[in-house]
């Protein structure tokens, strides 16, 4: 990808893990990794994190690399940081709070320490990294109280802080112990980013209504003497370097050989972290449905549900694959005939290369989950398809991807019905009425792409 006039200052991207992805790697890492490593290449910025390895004693020193053009500075985490601020606060209380399931969410002391002890270690150590100069960008959940540890420590830099993932309803945060402590510490950043307008606004609902501060036109709210910037500032994906991964031969092989295996048979897509705010039970269950209520398109579709494990060490996350097995064996068990499966379920990544084949061979895609920051599949599907004869998107209103893709089928991912309607209308869906969607979808992917989104992230933190 290349950068048109991009950051004239360096950047200084704080992010818990750091993944500097070649173009052909192995994405079973998250959308985050993906597009800031494309976003990182051929700038002369930092990008700085958990190695992702634990050691006996924390020691703070530093591991430099530059590796297909971006540097990377990485630390060693002890196993209690990673048990208690990795697999405690930020999967088991955060992930799952700041995704509406306040059932799932742990409240731990513990795990509410760890998470501060590793922030304050974060900033420890990227401190002497920094440059008076620098524009620092921190990176989600981990590490939201990581800009008033900087301040404390005397950083008084440009600091901004995107949100990948929602923002959660003030009634929902209200549970989290200590949830008036975390928003303050945003106050410590120059910047607030959000996917959406949505997330954005429910962040206000908490700040007028618990914190009784008043937000100005501009997203301009004061407190304790400093004032933020809240902006919405949608991700999208590497366009340039995806629709020609699209285009070129690995996918093109793979592609027919997606074909020759679909047998004619139309192909419903589906690819996802398995996570359970992915919906992946509701959509079994809305292809469930779908079967159930359409016999006559029995042997004709078929489901690629490719899922590769996430977050194994969390227990939620053991027993949603248990779940899913045991969902997509009973489907497969009551329609399945000896030429025909109707769900494929793989639990392993691809080369994105290879993904983008796939997605192309698809007649839809099915993405669904229950609640998603943004979403980057549902734009690597609409980059991936024939545009001459492209696949239908299947969306969930609850992703934040659904503010701009507003030409797909827009669903509601709790009710079964909904997707089978949905995934029958995507079958028959004319073609006209699929070249007309997909225009209009692509041109947005086109438009806000991941260049803009870091680009217009960069803009609002460099306005003074
Ligand atoms: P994720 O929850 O990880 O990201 P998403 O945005 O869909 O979700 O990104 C997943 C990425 O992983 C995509 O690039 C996808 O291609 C890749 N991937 C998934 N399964 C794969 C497989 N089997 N093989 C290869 N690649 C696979 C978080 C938030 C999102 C937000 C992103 C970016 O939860 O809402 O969009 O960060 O901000």
């Amino acid at each position: 990808m290349r950068l048109r006039a991009v950051a004239v200052t360096r950047l200084i991207i704080v992010s818990n893990r750091v993944q500097a992805t070649s173009a052909d790697a192995t994405a079973n890492q998250g959308g985050l990794a993906v597009a800031l490593s494309s976003a990182l290449r051929q700038t002369n910025g930092i990008w700085f994190g958990w190695s992702g390895k634990e050691t006996e004693t924390f020691s703070g020193s530093i591991d430099l690399q530059k590796r297909d053009g971006v540097t990377t500075a990485t630390i060693d985490l002890e196993p209690q940081d990673v048990e208690e601020y990795y697999n405690g606060y930020a999967n088991r209380t955060l992930w799952p709070l700041f995704h509406y399931r306040v059932d799932m969410a742990e409240f731990e002391r513990g795990f509410a320490g760890g998470y501060e002890r590793v922030n304050a270690r974060f900033a420890d150590t990227i401190l002497p990294l920094i440059e008076p100069a620098d524009l620092v960008w921190v990176n989600d959940y981990h590490l939201i109280p990581l800009g008033r540890e900087l301040r404390r420590r005397g950083c008084d830099n440009r600091i901004g802080f995107f949100l990948h993932i929602p923002w959660p309803p003030m009634r929902l945060l209200l549970t989290l112990p200590s949830h008036r402590e975390l928003v303050e510490s945003l106050f410590a950043y120059d910047v607030v980013g959000f996917q959406t307008d949505d997330w954005m606004q429910s962040f206000f609902d908490y700040v007028r209504g618990e914190l009784a501060l008043e937000v100005g036109d501009d997203g301009e709210i004061s407190f304790a003497g400093r004032t933020i910037r809240a902006v919405v500032c949608p991700i999208g994906i590497d366009v340039s370097d995806f629709v020609p991964q699209a285009e070129g031969e690995v996918a093109a092989r793979t592609c027919k050989a997606m074909m020759v295996s679909a047998n004619d048979r139309a192909m419903i897509i589906g690819v996802d972290r398995l996570d359970y705010s992915k919906g992946l039970q509701e959509r079994f269950l809305g292809y469930d449905r779908f079967l159930a209520s359409r016999p006559d398109l029995h042997e004709q579709v078929f489901l690629l549900q490719i899922a590769p494990p996430s977050r194994a060490d969390v227990q939620s996350y053991q027993e949603i694959r248990a779940g899913l097995d045991a969902l997509s064996g009973r489907i497969n068990g009551e329609y399945a005939s000896a030429e025909w499966v109707p769900i494929r379920y793989v639990n392993k990544g691809y080369p994105r290369d290879r993904l983008a084949g796939m997605y192309r061979a698809a007649k839809v895609g099915l993405v669904t989950p229950l609640r998603d920051g943004m979403n980057l599949v549902a734009k690597e599907f609409v980059a991936a398809q024939d545009p001459g004869d492209p696949g239908v998107l299947i969306l969930s209103k609850f992703a934040g991807a659904a503010a701009q893709l507003k030409e797909a089928i827009l669903v509601n991912p709790y009710s079964a019905e909904d997707i089978a309607d949905a995934l029958a209308q995507a079958l028959e869906m004319p073609i006209e009425q699929r070249l007309a969607r997909w225009r209009a979808l692509m041109d947005n992917v086109e438009r806000e792409d991941v260049l803009w989104w870091l680009q217009t992230f960069v803009k609002a933190m460099s306005r003074d």
